[in-house]
């Protein structure tokens, strides 16, 4: 099985291709060969795989709320309906004993976290949840040096597809270089079970290059990065509504290019953590 999050849904993706986008993305997992299951909060429930209708009402509800880890209990409680982060997806997920995960980019340390303290809570529980997290690194709108530092803190094992340099979601190299690459499902699926066999608490980040002809135009991602920056300084926007802001500025200023980027390579990551599940389920217990 592979776990999809629902944050991207709610908070990640414009209206209404994020309806189509959600489809898309388990489509692509069953093509792939493994079974998706988007995990999410409705009314309360936790749900581990969610009806294509609770899908479309989710992804066009103003009211769904953001739900990282800490948040659940509140909303459980309260009957309240959300996405769930990559956080609050990697823990339900392992608790349901799903140990690949598909997103697009996890969150990580903010640019000015030396002042802020923002850090994703994601990186926490990658630290704590044995999962393998798919993803194509951290979007520039972070710290991803600082990010890669702190996963080293955290002890995530930190992989990347058929390159040693990590991505930069929307760019292919980042320009920082990791130690290990891997170059199929089954090298990961082999790590899986060696990090299984030392009991290691937490998970492995798999990130996964764009290709290159894919890359957003460097000069357009530059400039409105910066411009992202400025304006959510300008707007005074702080805590979970950040990742969102910065998010949606970008989207809403390439006229769709990001957006069809960002579903590119979020189909990428789940064709790549099929093949990783499949080959887990096939590997012999150490
Ligand atoms: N980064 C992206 N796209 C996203 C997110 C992050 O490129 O959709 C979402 C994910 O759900 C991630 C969350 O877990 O934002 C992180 O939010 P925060 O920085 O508030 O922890
Ligand atoms: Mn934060």
């Amino acid at each position: 099985m592979v776990a999809l999050e629902s944050t991207i849904i709610t908070h990640g993706l414009p209206h209404p291709e994020n309806v189509a986008a959600a489809r898309d993305f388990e489509r692509t997992v069953t093509e792939s060969g493994a079974v998706p299951a988007t995990i999410a909060v409705l009314d309360g429930v936790v749900r581990i795989g969610v009806e294509s209708d609770q899908l479309e009402a989710l992804a066009g509800a103003d009211s769904a709320l953001k739900l990282s880890a800490r948040d659940l209990p509140v909303a459980i409680a309260r009957g309240a309906s959300g996405g769930t982060t990559v956080a609050a997806t990697a823990l339900l997920a392992s608790q349901a004993g799903i140990r690949v995960f598909a997103t697009g980019g996890i969150g990580g340390v903010h640019r000015n976290a030396g002042e802020t303290f923002d850090e994703s809570a994601d990186l926490g529980i990658l630290g704590s949840c044995p999962i393998t997290v798919v993803s194509a690194g951290v979007k520039s709108i972070l710290d991803i040096r600082a990010t890669l530092e702190r996963l080293e803190s955290l002890s995530v094992t930190v992989l990347v597809f058929g390159t040693r340099q990590f991505p930069a979601f929307w760019l292919a190299d980042s320009g920082i270089r990791v130690d290990f690459s891997i170059s199929s499902g089954a090298e990961v699926a082999a790590v899986m079970r060696a990090a299984d066999a030392l009991r290691l608490p937490g998970g492995i980040l798999v990130a996964n290059p764009l290709p290159e002809s894919a890359e957003l135009d460097r000069e357009t991602h530059d400039r409105l990065l910066a411009e992202a920056l400025d304006a959510a300084q300008a707007a005074a926007v702080t805590g979970k509504e950040i990742t969102p802001f910065l998010l949606d500025y970008i989207h809403s200023r390439t006229s769709g290019t990001s957006v069809d980027v960002n579903l590119e390579i979020v189909r990428g990551n789940c064709r790549l953590a099929a093949e990783i599940a499949a080959a887990y389920a096939a590997a012999p217990t150490g």
